[in-house]
């Protein structure tokens, strides 16, 4: 991970605050579905059939693997990190996709400076409570709008879709946002994670239909 990057990251990240969570959309609506997905304006619910119950006085998220300083926050700590907004777009890649999805919560940026990753890694691996995991690289999890959401359009995320806490990457597919996050590893070798090893893509990018592999 080149500090160039995370700096670029940062500096997008920066600007967009400025703008206190409100994100213009300027691309005509035609450009914003990606090939081969339908508008809903549900909110589906995808799960392994587990919607593990986590009481807030017993979660914690655990950051460990390659990093000069591990962390276990519980529920309190985490929430007194540095709080953003962002508005995205959610990609299924079951072909559905809903826009305008409103979450709140922590900047994987602000993770990313908290337990400062060795230079070697590459890689983010993360396990929900239900048993899920799914791999992303370093790199697109630093993009400014990922982030651990708690809250959902102002409310707390719900336990079906995720709840305490969830992660968001809107420039992938979701199946690469764990739900009922509980810890996020940082590797220098991909692992892949509950769908790809099940021959979901790796990469999970929604503009090239990056579907399965
Ligand atoms: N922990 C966990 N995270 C998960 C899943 C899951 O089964 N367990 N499903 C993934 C898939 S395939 C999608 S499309 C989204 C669905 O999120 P939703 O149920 O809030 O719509 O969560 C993703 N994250
Ligand atoms: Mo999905």
């Amino acid at each position: 991970m080149s500090n160039e990057r995370y700096i670029a990251a940062k500096q997008k990240w920066a600007e967009k605050q400025t703008a206190r969570g409100i994100r213009p959309r300027t691309e005509a609506s035609a450009d914003r579905l990606p090939p081969g997905q339908k508008l809903t304006t549900g909110f589906p619910v995808l799960d392994l059939g587990i919607q593990p119950d986590v009481p807030l006085a017993d979660w914690s998220l655990t950051i460990d693997g390659l990093v000069e300083k591990p962390a276990r926050l519980s529920w309190p700590e985490f929430n007194a990190l540095p709080q953003v907004q962002d508005t995205s777009d959610f990609h299924c890649v079951t072909t559905w996709s809903r826009y305008d999805c409103r979450w709140g919560g922590v900047a994987f940026t602000t993770l990313y400076e908290l337990i400062r990753p060795k230079p070697e890694a590459a890689f983010v691996y993360f396990t929900g409570y239900d048993g899920y995991s799914t791999n992303v690289p370093l790199g697109n999890c630093l993009d400014d709008d990922v982030l651990i959401a708690t809250s959902f359009d102002g409310a707390p995320v719900s336990r079906e879709h995720g709840g305490p806490a969830r992660i968001i990457i809107p420039k992938l597919y979701a199946w690469k946002g764990s739900k009922f996050i509980k810890a996020i590893t940082f590797l220098a070798q991909d692992k892949p994670g509950f769908w790809e090893v099940r021959g979901y893509s790796n990469t999970a990018d929604p503009w090239k239909e990056e579907r399965y592999s």
